[in-house]
């Protein structure tokens, strides 16, 4: 990908999204080519599956919901109980039918960016610790432990982030929690 291209996609994310979210999906982006230096990936690969990663955020859940349906794409319970969830998959979506990428990674990279999932890529590592460290991050728990790890041992960094997340949700609604998410960490916890 050119400078060209890498700007042009920034321009028609930055028409899509409110400020909030288009700055976090740069620090994304950015973040994914660092962690994608220090584990020896693709840097280029891993700008763009950060930049594209929150393209499908700017719809509501309702609006999720229906343009999966409408798409063909498989909901599972827990996604048609919480729609939100939806803005990774639909997200993976978007990027291959209107942002053009066909790479299988990347596309895995952001379908899974919320959950994880047991034994992912590295590239889909790196995505979603990305999500969690980039730096207009400044409230999430064990945020700087967290950052610090991540250029250590990133399943580690893995592990930690769906255990603050878990956490959160178990605090704020225990029958809203992705068993994806769970599985992915019992999954890292016992191959780690
Ligand atoms: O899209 P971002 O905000 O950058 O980050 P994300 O894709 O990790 O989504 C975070 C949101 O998703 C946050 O509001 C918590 C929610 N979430 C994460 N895991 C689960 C979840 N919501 C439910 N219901 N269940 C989950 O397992
Ligand atoms: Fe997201
Ligand atoms: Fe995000």
């Amino acid at each position: 990908m050119n400078e060209e291209k890498y700007s042009k996609l920034i321009g028609k994310l930055k028409k899509r999204l409110d400020e909030e979210r288009f700055y976090h999906t740069l620090g994304v982006s950015y973040t994914s080519a660092a962690l994608a230096m220090k584990y020896g990936f693709d840097v280029d690969k891993a700008r763009l599956a950060g930049l594209l990663h929150d393209c499908a955020k700017q719809y509501s859940a309702k609006e999720l919901f229906d343009l999966c349906k409408k798409n063909g794409l498989e909901i599972t319970k827990i996604e048609s109980e919480y729609p939100s969830l939806l803005h990774s998959k639909y997200g993976a979506f978007m990027a291959e039918h209107e942002f053009g990428t066909c790479d299988i990674e990347i596309l895995n990279a952001i379908k899974y960016h919320t959950t994880g999932r047991p034994g992912m890529s590295l590239l889909e590592k790196i995505v979603f610790v990305a999500d969690y460290i980039e730096p207009t991050r400044t409230v999430l728990p064990k945020l700087s432990e967290i950052r610090k790890i991540s250029f250590e041992d990133i399943d580690k960094a893995v592990i930690m982030e769906l255990e603050m997340t878990i956490e959160h949700l178990k605090r704020k609604n225990p029958d809203g929690i992705d068993p994806l998410s769970i599985e992915t960490l019992s999954y890292y916890k016992e191959v780690h």
